[in-house]
């Protein structure tokens, strides 16, 4: 299993360096100047969820515009299963309490929380819905979600 991580990691970051942005590595979408890949499978923690994005070379992603937004919502719905909670985003609080993307930044100007979110400093890491009627807004979360007997609704993972 190792073997076979490293390899597609291999594979990857030589693709990215080889085509300098101008396309995607396999299995990986395009959007204006980034990819994204979402991993189908649903994650109890936001942790897990990062490791798995940084073995296939990239981290847990970050949004910047409503087309950016839209987009991502798109390609989550578009899974063969939408999970309730949708899909872990690379947000999370550092020790000041303040949102920080997966690269280090701190979230200032476009977001897209939903009503009244985020709602809770004990709520730690970032998820988009998956619900329909939520329409890809943003919501603070533990980031080890404490909705273990429901597997099932747990975030998937988006990668950046
Ligand atoms: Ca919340």
């Amino acid at each position: 299993m190792m073997k076979y991580i490293k390899d597609k990691v291999d594979y990857i970051a030589e693709r990215s360096t080889d085509q300098r942005g101008s396309a995607c590595p396999d299995g990986w979408v395009r959007h204006g100047n980034s990819c994204f890949l979402i991993i189908d499978t649903p994650t109890l923690e936001w942790k897990d969820a990062r490791r798995n994005c940084q073995r296939f070379g990239g981290d847990l992603a970050k949004i910047t515009s409503s087309a950016e937004n839209q987009f991502i919502f798109g390609l989550l719905l578009k899974q063969k299963k939408v999970t309730l909670f949708g899909v872990w985003l690379g947000l999370h609080r550092k020790a000041d309490n303040k949102f920080y993307w997966a690269d280090d930044t701190l979230l200032t100007g476009y977001n897209a929380w939903f009503t009244g979110e985020p709602n809770s400093l004990s709520e730690k890491c970032g998820h988009m819905w998956g619900l329909v009627s939520r329409k890809g807004r943003w919501n603070d979360i533990t980031c080890t979600t404490d909705i273990s007997r429901h597997t099932k609704d747990a975030p998937v993972i988006l990668c950046h």
